[in-house]
This record gives C-alpha cells, structure tokens and sequence, in this order.
C-alpha cells in the first residue's frame, strides 16, 4: 500500500475515535439526567387527600396556618422547674422555712409537733399526708437524736419527694399512638387555666419539634376560641372551631380528624369549665370524650386545677374524675401561692400524678413536675 494511503487512513481513524470521545459524555448526559437531582415531579405529587395514617417520618406540612404571624420559638422545657423555682418562694417560705425552722427546735414537744401540722395543713398538704408526714418525721427525729441542719434538711427532704410518689409516671401521653396523633383533653372548672395550658402544652410540643392542631371545643364563648387561636398563632399551629354554641363534641371531633389527615403528633383540645348546671358540664365533658373515640383513643386526659383554691378545688376536682378518665393533673397559679404543699393533697386525694405545673402567666412558664426539684425550691437547697 502507497505510504501517502496508510497515512490518511491513519489520521482518518484518529479523526473518528476524537470525534467519538468528545460525543460519547453529551450522549450519556442526555440518556442519564444527573444523579443528584431528584426526579422534581414526586415530592409535590402528595394528592388532595392526604396519606392516611402516615409513620411518624412522613410529616406533611399542611397543618401549617394559612396566616401565619411571627412565629415564635418556645424555650426548651428541660429544667424548666429549676429555671422558675424562685416562683415558689411564697411556698418555700410558708412550707419549707416554716418546717424546718420548726424541726431544729431543741426540745420537739407536743406543741412543736402540732405546729408542724398546723404548717402542712395550712399549706393544703392535707389531713391523710399531714398525717403520715408528722408520723414520719416523728420517728426520724427521735432516732436521729439531735440534729444539725444539714441532717434535718435531708431527712425532711426524703420525706416530702417520698410522700410526692416519685415513682408515679409522669410522662405526658400525647405522643401519636398507631398511626394516629396523641389526644389530649383538657378539663377544669372555669378560670383554673385550661386555655392558657392548651396554648403552653401546644408550646411544649412545638418546642420539641413536633406539629400540634388545637381544637377549641369551649364553644360556650366565642372569646374561647380567639383566646386559643392566639396562642396557635403564636407557634404556628392550626386551630379547628365552631361557631359560638356549636356543638363541643362535633368541634372536637374535627379537630381530631383534621389532626389525622394532617398527620400531626398531637391534638389539644380546650373545654368549657361553666355551663348552666355541674350536671350539664359534667354530661357534655363525657359527650366529647365518646364522640372523640369513635375515631381515636384519648391519650391523656388532664385536670386542671387552681392551686390557689384549695380544698375547694380538690371537691370540684372530684367531680370531674368521675365524669372523666383523669389520667394527669395540671396544678397551674404556683406562682405566688403559699400553698404548695397542695402538690401533696391533691395527688394523695385524688390518686393522679401532677404532670405539669404552672408558675407564671408568661408563655412558657409551664414546667413538667419533678418531686425531687420541686422539694429542693421548697427547702431553698441544691436539687
Ligand atoms: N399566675 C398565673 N396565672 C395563670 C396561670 N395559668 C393561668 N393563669 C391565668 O389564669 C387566668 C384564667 O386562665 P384561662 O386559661 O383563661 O382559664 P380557663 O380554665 O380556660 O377559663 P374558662 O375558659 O373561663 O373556663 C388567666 O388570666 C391566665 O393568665 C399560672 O400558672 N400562673
Ligand atoms: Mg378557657
């Protein structure tokens, strides 16, 4: 073959493979789109019904409002009960000062035993704790001799955390349950802080990273609802109502459909503390819990309660256990109240764990109970 032939041939194939090295890249471009981008046409493809029971990860955003003002970010909750124990300084004063300036007395006669009784029931520990608690100490101090006030804090300290039940389960069931959100009922007479709680738990949750819708079933005043409403515009949740007069029952009903369909973790609902008669109350507070269940569990049903009512609170919390499955106690107005020690009366009464405390107006001056902390605010020591 002529040399010149051998030569074009060869810079004809070198021509060819350059040709084919620079193609091939586009041509695999155009065949396969980038791995790092995500087909675009799934994520908005969710249809108008949203997926039913969706798993916990699978969080769709539609239980965001529709008009949303600044939302806020709530304060973490844990130590939230060491952040505000100075709000138990009335309490601390009356119970634990009260007690312990009692109990390193020299001589514990009749007379200084009777004042420590006279101290707890004054601050509504109660007759039957009352009891107890002065048997206990009783048989401390006589073993224990005399006493320094290290000694004394101590022993008073294991005292009151043991009569407070820390072994009671505290934590609040209102977390989804089988594909279903947490229900949380909110009951109480009027005035004792069911809304202002509603609108703290919701801030709770919403803290700790979770959806909440708010169901505002007190239809008994329309300024219920604008009250709630509030405080869901505040963290960004959705709140269902009714029109003034509407049925409860229904309101709650939607507001826990409406929490399913958005798959949300929780769903809080404020009630009525005033109707007409206690038994009219009692009736509609049983009503929606029925109606609530025909689709899905209550999981916490909470009792809120006035500390600073007293007694009085405790006969009227009675009634509500029975109209209701109270699973867990709200004492909220701790701020300010001498008396604390109606922590005490009100779990030995009653038989339900205090969960959550209210110590303030603010936001988020609600803290999850702690038997140990809440001593220590009262006996102003380390916790
Ligand atoms: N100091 C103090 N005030 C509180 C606390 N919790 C609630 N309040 C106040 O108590 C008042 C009544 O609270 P609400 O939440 O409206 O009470 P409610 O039970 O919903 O009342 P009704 O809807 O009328 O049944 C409000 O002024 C609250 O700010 C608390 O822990 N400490
Ligand atoms: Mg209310």
């Amino acid at each position: 073959m002529e040399p010149v032939v051998v030569v074009l041939l060869v810079v004809g194939l070198l021509l060819l493979l350059l040709g084919a090295a620079l193609l091939a890249p586009r041509l695999r471009r155009r065949q396969a789109p980038p791995p790092e981008a995500p087909p675009p046409a799934t994520p908005p493809q969710p249809p108008p019904q949203a997926p039913p029971a969706a798993g916990p990860t699978a969080e769709p955003t539609t239980a965001e409002p529709p008009v949303a003002p600044p939302v806020e970010q709530p304060e973490p909750t844990a130590g939230r009960l060491v952040r505000l124990r100075a709000r138990l300084a009335r309490s601390e004063n009356a119970l634990g000062r009260g007690l312990l300036g009692l109990l390193s007395r020299d001589r514990l006669d009749e007379d200084a035993w009777e004042e420590v009784e006279e101290t707890l029931l004054g601050a509504d520990v109660g007759v039957a704790a009352t009891t107890d608690l002065v048997a206990r100490l009783r048989e401390r101090t006589r073993v224990l001799g005399t006493r320094s006030a290290d000694e004394l804090r101590a022993m008073l300290s294991e005292e009151l955390v043991a009569v407070l039940a820390p072994e009671l389960d505290r934590t609040l069931a209102a977390h989804r349950v089988d594909g279903a959100p947490g229900v949380l009922l909110m009951v109480g007479v009027n005035g004792s802080g069911k809304t202002t709680t509603c609108g703290k738990v919701a801030r709770v949750l919403v803290a700790d990273g979770h959806s909440v819708v708010l169901g505002a079933a007190d239809t008994f005043r329309a300024a219920a609802a604008d009250q709630l409403a509030t405080w869901a515009g505040r963290v960004g949740a959705e709140v269902v109502r009714g029109a003034e007069g509407a049925d409860p029952a229904s309101v709650a009903f939607d507001a826990v459909r409406r929490g399913a369909e958005a798959g949300v973790e929780t769903v809080v609902i404020d009630t009525a503390g005033r109707l007409q008669n206690k038994v009219g109350l009692m009736d509609e507070l049983g009503k929606v819990k029925r109606v609530i269940e025909k689709r899905t569990r209550v999981t916490e049903t909470l009792l809120v309660i006035d500390a600073t009512t007293g007694q009085n609170a405790l006969t009227q919390a009675k009634v509500f256990t029975e109209a209701v499955d109270v699973t867990g106690v709200v004492l909220t107005k701790l701020d300010g109240s001498a008396k604390g020690g109606i922590v005490i009366g009100v779990q030995r009464q009653l038989g339900i764990p205090v969960k959550l405390v209210g110590l303030g107006e603010g936001p988020d001056d609600l803290a999850p109970f702690d038997p140990k902390q809440f001593v220590a605010a009262l006996l102003g020591g380390a916790p």
